[in-house]
Parts: C-alpha cells; structure tokens; sequence
C-alpha cells in the first residue's frame, strides 16, 4: 500500500478521500491556491502545497505544479478526486511517468473511453445496448438527414468529446439540421478542441440511470448497482439515489451486467461510472466518467462498500476482495448537494459571504461530506456546491422522511444555499413518486414553487437589506415554565449604545448580538439620579445639556412612543452629568437616558 498520497483536488472530495487515506494508514498530501489557504482540506491534511493562484488554470489545472509538489513532498500516488484533471488522460501519462502511481484508470483506457464515438463502438461490441446512431462521426447535413430517415425525428447531434450537455443539440426536423450541426460543431471545437460530431435517436423523455464500477488489475470486474441521477437541473445533478425507483429487478439486474461487461471489454482498471438513458422499460449506453463521482456516497451506503478505498487498493495492485454475489444492495439513500445558490434567483451562485453559522444534522441514517466549519469565508472561484448531505434509510420512503428531518435541522446562514429547494423536492408528488424524468425540473416544474419554498424556508430576509440596518436581538424566555425563543428585530434605526453599568436593575439585558463597531460602550458614572425610558421609542429632542441643573419635574428629553410624545422627567434633580442619547436614537424601555449627580 502507499505510504503518502498527494490529493489534487480541494473541498469535500479532497477531504473524501484523505478519510480513506487515514482508514489505510496513508500519510496526506494537499494541494491548494491562493484562493484556499484555510480551506477544509488544507487544515485536513498531513501537509499542504501552494500550487499558486486562485485562477484553477494557474493552480489546480496546472500539471507541472501539481506533480511538482508531490515530488516535493516524497508522495508515491496521485489521486485526483473529480472535476479538475481527473479526466485528463495526458495528465494522468504524466501522473504515470513519474514516480507516483495514478489512482484512476490508465490513460489508455482514459482515451478509449473518452472519445463518444468509440465509446459507443466498444459498447456495442459487447452488446451493450447503445442508443440507435451513428458510431462514426458525420460530417454533412446530408448524412444527419439519412441517419434521421431512418430512425425518425428528433435526433440529436453530439459533440465526441461532450459532456454535461454542451455540445448536445436536438434537430426536430429536416429544416434545422443545417444550424444545429453548425452549432454542435462549434461547440465541440470551443469546448473540447474537437469539432467531430455523431448523431443519435433523441430520447424525449429518459431517466439517467448510472452503474458504479470497481475493477482491479487481475481482471475483477465488479457492479456496485445503479444509481438515479434524474433529478438534474440545466444538466446539473440535484439529488441522487440509490437505488433507482424507475426499475425492477430484471431490468436493475440486465443493466449492472452490461456495464459490466462494456468496462470489462474496455481493459479498464480503478473506479468507474457508465450512463445510461433509460426510456420505456429499455436502456441504452451513453457515457463513461472514469473517475470518481460526486454521488458515488449514495452507492457506499447501500452497499457498505468504500468506494474511494477500493481506488487507492486496486492502485496499488491490490485484488478486488468480493464477488459479484457479495454485492448486495440494502435500503435506500440519497444526496443533496448543498450549493450555495439561491434558488429564488435562477439558482445563482452566491458571490462571497462568511458561514455564519454552519448546524448540519446528525443522528442515525445522517453523513455529511463537507470540508468546512462554521466562521470560514465562502470561497466562490469554483464550484458552489459546499457539502453534501447523505441520508440512507431502510426503504425509500422511510429515506424521504428521514430527509425531510435532517433537512429541517440543517442550519446555515451567512449565504443562501438550496436546502429550501431540497425540502420543496421532498414534498412533490412527482419525486415522491418517483416519477421524474431528466426533464422535470427544467420543463415541468412551476418555478413559482421555488420562490414560496424559499420564502417558507430560506435566509430570514431583512425586508429592504439594502438600506435598512437591522439589528436583530434573540431572546430566550420561560412563561409558566415554558420556554419560548423570541426574536427581536430592529429596524431602520442605529445600534443603541449599551449601558454597561447601571446600577437601577433598569439596564436592558444583551445576549450575545454582533456589535456594530461604531457602538461605544457606555459607563455609567456615579450614584445620583438615573433617568431611564419607561416604553421603547425614539428620541424626538433632547432638552438639556451637561452641566445644566434641572429640578425635579424638568423635562430631560421627549420619547416618541407609540405614536405618542412623552415628557421624560426628572424625578429628583440635580446637575446633567452624561447625556447617553441623542435625537433620533431608538430607545429600549429600561435604557438610561440622562445621568445626574
Ligand atoms: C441524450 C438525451 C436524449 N437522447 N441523448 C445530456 C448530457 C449529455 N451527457 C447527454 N445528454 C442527453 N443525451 C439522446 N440520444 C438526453 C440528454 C439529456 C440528459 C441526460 C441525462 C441527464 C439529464 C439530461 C437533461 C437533458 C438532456
């Protein structure tokens, strides 16, 4: 086994498999830039490595600096969580020339897979069944309206190196295949540095269902089931789980087996994904992510089986250590990926913030992946997805239940995160049901929904947070015996100055409240006369200055309260030695107005 591996990654998944390291005995070696100098994986870690600037192109995109500080460090494995270069075959040769080993998929393997068209190719090969298409690539207009004849419109143009959607385009009929084959083109070439394009049968409404593998490198093949990531919001995932509500054993049974067998026929090693669309009872291959996957959690907790470990063992040329018997799928789970997002707003991301408080639940059933704690800065230069929460129960719908608590005992402030939107999904029939297509979230779903979930559930909103200050005061109180949380807000008004002596039992009692930095502290000096407010209001005027003598009955200041003008009096008399408020002031009953000697 390693004795030090080097994570190319940040966040939740660096954190992810730096646990799995710990469990091996392995020695942790981060990689961070400018921009996550105290993140969650960089305080996780054994040691750590600037890589350089916030920019991802500059750090964690960067070859050479990676491999570079795990040389530095003496690390003997490369593991490279998802996103960034995990499925960068020419990093993962790179990874493989030097003296560290790469946890993942050799980068051969990486290239067979990683083109659609020959992808599709092996596939089918295997008779794994692929989506009725072209397996080469197409080059004119003349051949996508061949390919259409025959298998009916609406076909859809894919980009060969796409993904995630872009590069996707649908042609519903004769007259649009010119643009779209145009567009699909461009894309390709802009984001993927390759124009070539195949064609496909469109499937209007799939679900996207995934097959978890393990493969060692004696040429164990292993399924891990499947998991339902139809759930997907402008091709983003939302939630995940396993297993999927959409298919009976037979069909569970027929597609584990032919992942299986695609990734076997690919000579693959390490942890991998294939996708499938799955329509009308029958299913068809569409990708392989040969790296881990966000949602392989939801696969962990049905199985028992540690995903991420298994990469590091079969690594290191370690044997798979079960049959596929072994493989026993028990209860259910599902993900939420919390995303700082308000999803109020077309799900934008949240632009900064401090997590002012950061209660994730627990309790039986609860796993949260995350790679922060409460007081950090939100780091926004990549993907706001900020922890995942993993809740598995003994069915289905014992899971939705167990979410909907663990949801509700989640505690975030300082940004808005998508948790209202996660509630909003547990209480829809659809999902409840366990009807939902890929479609559903971007064409079916009444968005004003969205809105009220957020109202009902999201940051307490300030009415006008732009101009308004708000100060806002949490109390505990018994009645009877009973125990009541009562939250004050103020509005509109300055922080009032806090009176901290006083000696009258009058002074108005502060919990913990954020202070402004302009309040001041207040002492209250000598014995004489206190004049305090008897109701909560504003200070219209002040009528009397320091040093002023004023005789019992003198007017001090006018409060408005209640819509009412109150004379505020001296009782006694005296000389004004501190003057406390001014006009303007908001004034709590009890607080020390005027002090005379
Ligand atoms: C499809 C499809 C229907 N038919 N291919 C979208 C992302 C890319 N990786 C593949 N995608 C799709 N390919 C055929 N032939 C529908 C989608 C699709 C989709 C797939 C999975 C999850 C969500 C989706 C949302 C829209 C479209």
């Amino acid at each position: 086994m390693f004795s030090k591996v080097l994570v190319a990654n940040r966040g939740e998944i660096a954190v992810r498999v730096m646990r799995a390291c710990k469990e091996l005995g392995i020695r942790t070696v981060a990689v961070y830039s400018d921009a996550d100098k105290h993140s969650g994986h960089v305080r996780y870690a054994d040691e750590a490595y600037n890589i350089g600037p916030a920019r991802a192109a500059d750090s964690y995109l960067d070859h050479e600096a990676v491999i570079e500080a795990g040389e530095k460090a003496g690390a003997d494995a490369v593991h490279p969580g998802y996103g960034f270069l995990a499925e960068n075959a020419e990093f993962a040769a790179k990874v493989e020339e030097s003296e560290m080993t790469w946890v993942g998929p050799s980068a051969a393997a990486m290239e067979r897979l990683g083109e659609k068209t020959k992808a599709r190719a092996l596939m089918q090969k295997a008779d794994v069944p692929v989506v009725p298409g072209t397996t080469e690539p197409v080059e004119s207009a003349e051949e996508v309206k061949e390919i259409a004849d025959e298998y009916g419109y609406p076909v859809a143009i894919k980009a060969e190196g796409g993904g995630g959607g872009r590069g996707l385009k649908v042609v519903h009929n004769e007259d649009e295949v010119e643009d779209q084959l145009e567009t699909a083109q461009r894309e390709g070439e802009a984001y993927f540095d390759n124009a070539s394009v195949y064609v496909e049968k469109y499937l209007e409404a799939p679900r996207h269902i995934e097959v978890q593998i393990l493969a060692d490198k004696h040429g164990n093949v292993r399924h891990l089931g499947e998991r339902d990531c139809s759930l997907q919001r402008r091709h983003q995932k939302v939630i995940e789980e396993a297993p999927s509500p959409a298919l009976d054993d037979d069909l569970r049974e027929r597609i584990g087996e032919a992942a299986r067998r695609g990734v076997d026929a690919a000579d693959y090693t390490n942890a991998g994904t294939v996708e499938f669309l799955v329509e009308d009872g029958e299913f068809y291959f569409m990708e392989v992510n040969t790296r881990i996957q966000v949602e392989h959690t939801v696969t962990e907790q049905v199985t028992g089986i540690d995903v991420v470990k298994w990469q590091l063992r079969v690594a290191a040329g370690e044997e798979l250590a079960f049959s596929q018997d072994d493989v026993e799928i028990d209860g259910h789970s599902m993900e939420f990926r919390i995303n700082a997002e308000n999803a109020a707003n077309d799900f934008a991301p949240a632009t900064g913030g401090t997590l002012e408080t950061y209660d994730p639940p627990g309790g039986i059933g609860v796993r949260m992946d995350d790679a922060l704690r409460q007081g950090d800065d939100l780091v926004t230069d990549y993907d706001s997805m900020i922890a995942k929460l993993i809740v598995t129960a003994g069915d289905r719908e014992e899971c939705i239940i167990r979410s909907e608590r663990a949801l509700e005992e989640f505690d975030i402030d300082g940004f808005h995160t998508i948790i209202p939107f996660h509630r909003l999904m547990l209480t829809d029939e659809t999902f409840r049901a366990g009807e939902h297509t890929t479609k559903y979230l971007d064409e079916e779903l009444d968005t004003s929904r969205i809105e009220q979930a957020v109202e009902k559930w999201g940051l307490a909103e300030s009415g006008d947070d732009e101009e308004e200050e708000v100060t806002e005061r949490d109390f505990t109180v018994e009645v009877n015996g009973k125990r009541f949380e009562v939250s004050l807000e103020e509005r509109g008004a300055p922080a009032i100055p806090t009176p901290a002596g006083g000696s009258s039992g009058s002074t108005r009692s502060r919990p913990d409240v954020a202070e402004s930095d302009e309040e001041e502290e207040v002492v209250i000096e000598g014995d004489g006369e206190q004049i305090a407010a008897e109701m909560q209001g504003t200070i219209l005027s002040v009528d009397v200055e320091e040093g002023d003598e004023v005789a019992s009955g003198d007017v001090v200041c006018v409060l408005e309260a209640m819509k009412m003008e109150n004379d505020v009096v001296a009782e006694r008399g005296g000389t004004v030695s501190q003057i406390l408020v001014g006009e303007g002031d908001s004034v709590d009953m009890g607080d020390v107005l005027v002090v005379l000697e």
